[in-house]
């Protein structure tokens, strides 16, 4: 069977993820390869409507933890099921801005839930389909703070339910995020994502390249 090439984006909020996957994704397209961009929540008609419930639907406010899991792996369930799969089989890149790595730093380390069942409830969204290559954007909270309000400044957004919580939870997420990069240093690359766009682009593409160059992912 052919067999594209699967690679997400994680990090914390405003690191750079669709930034970097829209620059990936362009210089792959100039190589002629078949793209997906794909973000999560979200990426297909119902994950989409998911991710408005999360993020800023006034019937989200007091979530449980418990709910925010099982909802973000219904929008994984289906987005796997509906689109990575078969565009991975139809030998596509397939670049997700955010998957299981983030339910692992957010609901697990984040929210506090317990690990074994995030990994269960993981496990049944994605089955076998796991990212080929993780890019861990990096950058101190600091700097997700500053690019966060900027954001808010330039654009009328509406209101994130994520974006109210507290200092303290940021720092946990951003240490699961470590804490994921040590235990599996072959799939998690982590970049440093403080430095000009450019320079993390060419340090994104020293990471990718050697994957096509190596017959890795078929077309
Ligand atoms: N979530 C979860 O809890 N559990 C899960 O399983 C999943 C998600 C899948 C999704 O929000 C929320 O869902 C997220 C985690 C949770 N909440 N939080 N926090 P989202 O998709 O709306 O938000 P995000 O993933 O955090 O994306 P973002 O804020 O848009 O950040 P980004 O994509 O990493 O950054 P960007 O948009 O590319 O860049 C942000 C700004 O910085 C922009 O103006 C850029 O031009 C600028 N930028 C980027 N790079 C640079 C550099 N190098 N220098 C200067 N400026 C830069």
């Amino acid at each position: 069977m052919k067999r594209g090439l699967f690679i997400t984006f994680e990090g914390t909020e405003g690191a750079g993820k669709s930034t970097h996957i829209r620059l990936l994704a362009e210089r792959l397209r100039q190589l002629g390869r078949t793209v997906r961009e794909l973000r999560e929540p979200g990426g297909t008609p119902l994950g989409e409507e998911i991710r408005h419930l999360l993020k800023h639907h006034p019937a989200g406010r007091g979530m449980t933890p418990e709910t925010e899991l099982l909802l973000m792996n219904a929008s994984r369930a289906q987005l796997v099921r509906e689109v990575i799969r078969p565009a991975l089989d139809a030998g596509e890149v397939v670049l997700c801005d955010r998957f299981f790595d983030s339910t692992v730093a957010y609901q697990g380390d984040g929210r506090g839930l317990d690990l074994k069942l995030v990994e269960s409830v993981i496990a049944a969204a994605v089955g076998e389909t796991r990212p080929d290559l993780t890019l861990l954007l990096h950058v101190p909270l600091s700097v997700s703070e500053s690019r966060r309000l900027s954001r808010q400044k330039s654009q009328s957004a509406p209101a994130d339910r994520f974006e109210e919580s507290d200092r303290a939870f940021f720092e946990r997420v951003e240490r699961g995020f470590q804490a994921i990069a040590t235990t599996e240093p072959k799939r998690v690359l982590v970049i440093e994502a403080s430095r000009d766009i450019e320079s993390i682009a060419a340090d994104i593409w020293s990471h990718v390249e050697p994957l096509f160059k190596n017959g890795h992912a078929g077309e």
